[in-house]
């Protein structure tokens, strides 16, 4: 193949290019600004710790609208920085966790991972760029800061005149001194899952319970091809067992976030054609939701119970767990299970990339998230398929002393042996920022006052109130204002923080948490409503904000 030439072409910085929680998101429209894309890229390129000359980079998205024309700006960039080697998902798509383990397994030097997550696709609405390091997980402050330093001042960027690279192929080209390799996006993944679990025993157990009726939904995000390759192929379910398997640039027009509002049509479906495991992720594949009739998965419960089961999963039972963790507003039920074992918890700020210094310490093998996300220290993201296959392990493995057992069967012995700490959380979306504003400002006051704690309001007497601050034990860096606590003498929780995930006004998020040791068969909503009334009155959220109703709850 015929090398090319770089050109420095000029360009002008953009405001806004900070990365939020995992990496930028803005609306489509706002990418396809002339070197809106080009300028990102650029940075993200010149803030790999070692440069990008000689790197090797895994490149793919959840195939939302915008990914093919992003890919084709990132070889011309990448091979305009003297980047030696590209791997890409075919036709641009690998699912998040798929490309941290491709980054893991080929040693590369990062990966730049095109989504923006559980947001809806399409012209209108959103796309995303992140940047992953060596370990495959998510980039550190200290490099998103810097790839929004450069932002603020980049007058150019390198780019090859190359002309649009085939995708659809799978295999190797050269040009010049810079190679694209164009693989299959799944079989890698499969392969590490075959590692993890024990299909042999999964599929015995559906030969076992014929009856025993899966579906899992793909929301036309990223999983599609994997779902069919794993749960059709390889465990023999039938090809009814999936559905919305197709990737669609707009998610077919649905909203690819895998919670009881937005896959409406898997919770419709499990009710009607009493399914016994529902299960759905999200555009990217990294979150998950398990349900069943009658049954929901609360996030924070599947994290606790994935780890009381840890020896329904080969990979945990061959090395033990060597630690746990979770994020802040996500519920304490697997600090109780960690008790029990004797093993150490940890509590981190939101977002997945707080997890990988854990995880490459050997601090933490399994972690997790309120935000429906769950992973282990398999790769360096949370992993919605993964969670899938584990909580269809732990049902196999149950249904060896009982043999019908059904997921209510399986949470409630949970909250029998722990109790069960109520978790549910109110999403306020595209708030008026200012808006947004004076409700933190307000809840700031409140911690502020040292007077309050001590204070009785009903019931909840406030045993401490702060805003969240973590100090990594590995590194030492220091993250501050992570959320703002008002934490009770009974162990209950009121969270308040801004998501850093949305990619217009704000979007204020309630977490409340309340713990019974007996009286564990209530439902949430019931469960939990004094303290939202609580965490209302005291927020003034409704006065501010003009907003009645959240927009999400889950
Ligand atoms: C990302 C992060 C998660 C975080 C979630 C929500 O997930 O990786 O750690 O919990 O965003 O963050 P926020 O509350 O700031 O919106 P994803 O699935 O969107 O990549």
């Amino acid at each position: 193949m015929p090398s090319f030439t770089v050109k420095e072409v000029p360009t002008k910085p953009y405001d806004g290019q900070k990365p939020g929680t995992s990496g930028l998101r803005k609306r489509v429209k706002i990418f396809q600004q002339d070197n809106y894309t080009e300028n990102f890229v650029q940075a993200t390129l010149s803030a790999i710790p070692d440069g990008p000359a000689g790197a090797t980079l895994v490149v793919g998205g959840d195939g939302r609208f915008f990914l093919k024309e992003a890919v084709q700006k990132i070889i011309r960039l990448a091979a305009g920085n003297k980047v030696s080697k590209l791997v890409i998902g075919q036709n641009g798509i690998l699912s998040t966790p798929a490309a941290s383990n491709l980054i893991r397994k080929r040693k590369a030097t990062g990966g730049i991972l095109l989504t923006a997550s559980h947001n809806p696709g399409g012209p209108d609405n959103d796309f995303g760029i992140k940047y992953n390091m060596s370990n495959g997980g998510p980039a550190p402050e200290s490099v998103t800061d810097k790839i929004y330093q450069i932002t603020t001042k980049i007058s150019s960027y390198q780019q090859a005149d190359l002309p649009d690279i085939d995708l659809s192929k799978i295999g190797t080209t050269k040009h010049g001194d810079f190679t694209i390799e164009v693989i299959d996006p799944v079989d890698d993944y499969v392969i590490l899952m075959k590692e993890i679990f024990d299909f042999d025993l999964l599929r015995s157990f559906f030969k076992k319970r014929p009856d025993f009726k899966v579906l899992f939904d793909s929301m036309h995000g990223v999983t599609g091809p994997y779902n069919e390759r794993l749960l059709v192929t390889e465990l023999g379910l039938p090809k009814s067992s999936v559905m919305n398997s197709i990737p669609l640039p707009d998610f077919g027009d649905g909203h690819p976030d895998p919670n009881l509002t937005y896959a409406h049509d898997l919770v419709d479906r499990v009710e009607k054609e009493n399914i016994d495991f529902g299960a759905a992720s999200d555009g990217d594949g990294d979150r998950n939701m398990i349900i069943g009739k009658g049954a929901f998965v609360n996030p924070s419960d599947s994290v606790a119970l994935i780890a009381a089961y840890a020896d329904a999963i080969p990979y945990f039972k061959k090395s033990g767990l060597k630690g746990l963790a979770r994020s802040m507003p996500t519920s304490g039920a697997i600090d109780r299970v960690a008790k029990k074992k004797g093993i150490q918890v940890f509590e981190v700020p939101t977002g997945w990339k707080f997890f990988g210094n854990l995880m490459d310490a050997g601090k933490c093998s399994l972690c997790g998230e309120e935000s429906f996300g769950t992973g282990s220290d398999h790769i360096r993201e949370k992993d919605g398929v993964w969670a899938i296959i584990a909580w269809l392990s732990i049902v196999a493995y149950a249904s060896e002393t009982n043999p019908k057992v059904g997921l209510n069967d399986i949470l409630n012995k949970h909250y029998a042996e722990y109790g069960r700490n109520y978790f549910s959380r109110y999403d306020y979306e595209e708030v008026d920022s200012e808006h947004a504003a004076k409700v933190i400002d307000r809840l700031t006051a409140f911690i502020n006052d040292k007077s309050n704690v001590g204070k009785s309001f009903g019931r909840y007497e406030v045993a401490a109130a702060d805003n969240f601050e973590y100090t990594d034990p590995i590194d030492g860096s220091v993250s501050k204002n992570q959320g703002i606590r008002i934490i009770f003498s009974d162990g209950s929780r009121i969270i308040f923080r801004l998501s850093g995930t949305g990619s217009q006004g704000a979007t204020i998020r309630l977490y409340v948490e309340k713990y019974e040791q007996k009286n564990y068969t209530v439902d949430t909503q019931t469960a939990i409503q004094d303290l939202i009334k609580l965490a209302l009155e005291l927020s003034q959220l409704v006065e501010f904000t003009g907003r009645k109703k959240p927009t999400v709850i889950t």
